[in-house]
């Protein structure tokens, strides 16, 4: 009799824990739109025939929660010149069907489930991927766990950055291929984005208040290139490798990310005093062209940077 109390508590229990997880996941619409535009690769103002999803390198950050259904579309408008399509990385559906081309004046739609917490690239896999890539079609799809937790603490403020190569000649499909010819690495689109040490003309830098935890959302979206990524003057708390929660390991002063690999980063600053962070691609080639982000932890730091919309500057 106590045996049958107990099995009926459990699994009502267990319904409890079922009926709370359907209310939880949800179905989110997602839509992306291929844009064949100029826009400016660096805080002077200079423009490159970029091709894009909505406009801009990168892509908007898509932010959905562990278990929800992405309903999603991709329009390309018949203004274009050439097919484009979506590789989800956070999607395991079938390369053929659901990430083929589309043809200019053509939409496709398709649904994933977002089963596996963690940060993840999207890009355009049409052919030639190399040139969809370089042009600027890639971005952000963040998967949030369902929960925080002691091994996976909510941060105080959270940055996105993703890094790219910047092939000047757009055309050259085959320099891009073997790497030949590349200038420059972007950071959220621009080189030096975030860095007003190294250039006048930038605007912007990542801001946190001393001691706050930082979490870094980086994908790296270069073509042949990883990413040796290093904050300069600190140690990174924790890693998250591809922004898993199940995934971390701690005091990393440098860690490789692998072309297309996403991954989140810890950064706590010393507490009692300001103090600067150059997150850089040690790669000199990379860092002396572009791959330099400074992160500011002062007394006074903006509230409304890194947290909300504002996770990536622009
Ligand atoms: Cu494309």
């Amino acid at each position: 009799m106590k045996d049958r109390k107990r099995n009926w508590l459990w699994i009502a229990g267990l319904t409890a824990l079922v009926a709370a997880g359907a209310v939880q996941a949800k179905t989110v619409e997602v839509t992306l739109t291929a844009k064949e535009v100029d826009v400016e690769i660096d805080n002077k103002g200079t423009k490159y025939a970029a091709w894009t999803f909505d406009g801009t390198i990168p892509g908007p950050v898509i932010r959905v929660k562990e278990g929800d259904v992405i309903n999603f579309t991709l329009v390309n408008p018949a203004s274009n010149k050439n097919s484009h399509s979506i590789d989800f990385h956070a999607a395991e559906v079938d390369v053929l069907d659901e990430f083929a081309p589309v043809k200019p004046g053509e939409t496709k739609k398709f649904k994933f489930v977002a089963k596996r917490a963690g940060v993840y690239m999207y890009h355009c896999g049409a052919p030639t991927m190399a040139q969809h890539i370089a042009r600027g079609m890639y971005g952000v799809i963040i998967v949030d766990p369902k929960k925080y937790s002691r091994k996976f603490p909510k941060p105080d403020r959270e940055y996105v950055l993703v890094q790219g190569q910047y092939f000047p000649n757009a055309e050259d499909k085959q320099a891009m291929i073997e790497n030949r010819g590349w200038a420059g690495s972007l950071i959220n689109g621009k080189m030096f984005h975030y860095d007003p040490v190294h250039d006048p003309n930038a605007s912007l830098a990542l801001v946190s208040k001393p001691g706050e935890r930082v979490r870094i959302h980086f994908v790296n979206a270069n073509i042949n290139m990883p990413v040796a990524l290093h904050p300069i003057a600190g140690i990174w708390d924790r890693v998250y490798l591809n922004g898993s929660p199940r995934n971390v390991i701690y005091d990393m002063a440098t860690y490789n990310v692998a072309v297309s690999e996403g991954v989140s980063l810890d950064i706590v600053s010393p507490k009692d005093r300001p103090t600067n962070n150059a997150i850089v691609d040690h790669t000199m080639s990379a860092a002396m062209r572009g791959a330099i982000t400074v992160l500011m932890n002062t007394p006074d730091a903006d509230p409304s940077l890194g947290r909300g919309d504002k996770i990536l500057l622009r």
